[in-house]
């Protein structure tokens, strides 16, 4: 392949200066093994490219600031291709639900400190509406910010050392982990110093910002509160091998698809993870598809060619062979599903005479208020550390044995539980019709009056986790829950259709649909009466999940619809 200058372009009248820019940019191109035609589509192809693969070429969303500024400056909505482009800056623009924006952040591994969770509580205070919320990747949203607000909110979440950049969009979302990682006494290793470095080379790569859709990573250490990491794209879980410790990696979950990662049939060295890692998504940024948003996630790209293949793509940029390992169950290693635990409630540490506590933070919403307290709280009696999870609640880690009453007192009187509920601590819920324009029903509402139902009503000796979604994007994972509630209408009214059975990890099942269309209203007594009928029919300590797969889709229907007398 030439490396020069074409000769059309040589003899164009360019200016010396010119022509060496052009020289050097056509080697640069010539050297990955292209011709400029695979780089650039030409104009024919630029209209056949989808509208977000057209709108990302013609300005690419990280220099579309400019626009966020201007716009700024009238307090101005963003246009339609804006509205895409500033999911880039984590800016959500929420029409036609409301005139404003919400913004989503990245924190690595969900660990926040004490003086950034003040001043994000004094900026949801002054530049929001005040509603602040954990996400279903240990991570914060906040909303209703004006779109004159916008520049003066990004320049403070970023001088605390936070970013929102890559938090929406075709970018790789909040990577996640062990909330105990490196303080939890059964872990294989801790995990969060591979988390932090790759969250470092995400935000600073300009490649991982064009990606052809969203991307999901997690790391798994092997702890007590599990990562759920065979619900991402790209899942590397810790086993030990022989001796040694060593990552597998696991590829393609996008639960809203039904779909789990599937094991890639390698073990790789800790040091080399994070360079594995970035390979495999390099790979998708190159061969994902950039034709139909719908078949674009890397599961479908896995579906055109088997892992083999794929693996090859990856060695090749490597340059050079990963240690081929089939997939051995004896090797994987869930604490979390052990042994009996939760994320809720008190629990030593690795570090002698230290301890983690867990609460209960109800479908992940929070005030500026609670949230300073956090902080004061975290610094008082813990390290000043908080770790948020995935099952949006949040741990303060490192507090000595003698702080651990007090502290547990200052939660409740916060508004945290601190005692576990195998109700409340498993119960998760995606934003909702209050905010989302795709939500059919008001999630977290209809979340927190069935807790309180529940709770009144019958008393579980096991957790049971509850997940609601509001549309089949699945952000808060229906298929994985013990009970799934997908939103639905129903007559017009709220309602939902009701799936179990769902798990993860060691239990690792897609949810079956038992009933559909329940009224939001009759939800809280339906699903009173499942968990008592399961609690009067289980053999022995038999979990929900194991309840539910024991009998056929007809014969738990007749189960829970005719059994009355619980
Ligand atoms: Fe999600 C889109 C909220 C985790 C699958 N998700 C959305 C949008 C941005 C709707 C939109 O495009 O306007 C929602 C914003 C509503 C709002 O105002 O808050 C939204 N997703 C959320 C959050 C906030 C739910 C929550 O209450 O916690 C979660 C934010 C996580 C974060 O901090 O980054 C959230 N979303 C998830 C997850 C779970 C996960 O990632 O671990 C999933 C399922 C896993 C997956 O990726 O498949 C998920 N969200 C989706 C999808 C479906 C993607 C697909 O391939 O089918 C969409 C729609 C899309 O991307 O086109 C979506
Ligand atoms: Fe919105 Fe649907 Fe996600 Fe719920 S599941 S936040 S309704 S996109």
């Amino acid at each position: 392949m030439s490396t020069t200058l074409p000769e059309t372009l040589a003899s164009a009248g360019f200016t010396p200066e010119q022509k060496e820019y052009l020289s050097g940019l056509f080697a640069g191109v010539a050297a990955r093994g292209k011709t400029f035609a695979e780089v650039e589509p030409s104009p024919a192809e630029r209209e056949d490219l989808i509208a977000e693969e057209r709108i990302k070429r013609e300005l690419h969303p990280l220099d579309a600031y400019d626009q966020l500024a201007e716009n700024a400056l009238g307090n101005k909505a963003p246009d339609k291709e804006d509205l895409f482009r500033f999911k880039w800056h984590g800016l959500f623009f929420l029409t036609p639900v409301k005139d404003a924006f919400m913004s989503r952040l990245r924190i690595p591994g969900g660990v926040v400190t004490a003086h950034q969770l003040r001043e994000l509580a004094r900026i949801a205070q002054e530049l929001t509406s005040g509603y602040v919320q954990i996400t279903t990747r240990a991570n914060f949203q906040m909303r209703l910010i004006q779109p004159k607000d916008c520049p003066e909110f990004l320049r403070r979440i970023q001088a605390i050392g936070l970013h929102t950049r890559g938090a929406g969009g075709d970018n790789i979302r909040n990577l996640t982990m062990n909330p105990t990682a490196g303080i939890d006494p059964v872990e294989l290793i801790d995990v969060q110093p591979f988390v932090q470095a790759l969250a470092q080379t995400i935000i600073n790569d300009r490649v991982f910002y064009d990606l052809p859709r969203k991307f999901n990573i997690a790391y798994d250490g092997g702890g007590l509160i599990g990562s759920v990491e065979d619900t991402n794209d790209i899942g590397a879980k810790a086993v030990k091998v022989g001796e040694e410790i060593f990552f597998r990696i696991a590829l393609g979950g996008a639960t809203g698809h039904k779909a789990f990662a599937n094991d890639l049939g390698v073990i790789v060295p800790l040091n080399e993870i994070n360079k594995v890692v970035a390979a495999i998504v390099r790979v998708f940024i190159e061969k994902g598809c950039r034709t139909n948003r719908k078949k674009a996630r890397l599961k479908h790209l896995l579906e055109t060619m088997s892992f083999d293949e794929y693996l090859v793509l990856v060695e090749k940029k490597l340059g050079t062979q990963l240690r081929r390992a089939p997939y051995d169950l004896a090797q994987m290693r869930w604490a979390s599903q052990e042994l009996a635990h939760s994320h809720v409630g008190d629990f030593p540490q690795k570090q002698h005479g230290l301890n983690y506590v867990g609460a209960t933070c109800p479908v992940g919403q929070i005030t500026p208020k609670q949230m300073a307290r956090l902080a004061e709280l975290a610094e008082l009696y813990g390290s000043g550390e908080v770790r948020l999870t995935v099952w949006q609640n949040f741990i303060i880690p490192n507090v000595p044995d003698a702080f651990v009453p007090t502290l547990k007192r200052a939660l409740e009187k916060a508004g945290f539980a601190t005692k576990q509920s195998h109700i409340a601590s498993g119960v998760i819920a995606c934003t909702g019709n209050s905010f989302c324009k795709y939500a059919q029903a008001n999630t977290k509402g209809h979340a927190l009056a069935l807790i309180k139902h529940l709770e009144k009503k019958l008393e579980l000796d096991q957790p049971v986790n509850i997940h609601l979604t509001g549309c089949p994007n699945s952000c808060a994972q229906h298929y994985m829950g013990d009970i799934g509630l997908l939103g639905t209408k129903n007559r017009g009214e709220d309602a939902y259709h009701v799936f179990v059975g769902g798990g993860f990890g060691k239990n690792q099942a897609v949810g079956r649909q038992i009933f559909s269309g329940v009224s939001a209203t009759e939800l809280p007594a339906t699903v009173e009466k499942m968990l008592c009928v399961y609690l009067k029919h289980r053999t022995g300590r038999e979990s929900f999940q194991q309840f539910s797969m024991r009998h056929d889709l007809n014969a738990l229907q007749t189960l829970f619809s005719m059994e009355a007398d619980v």
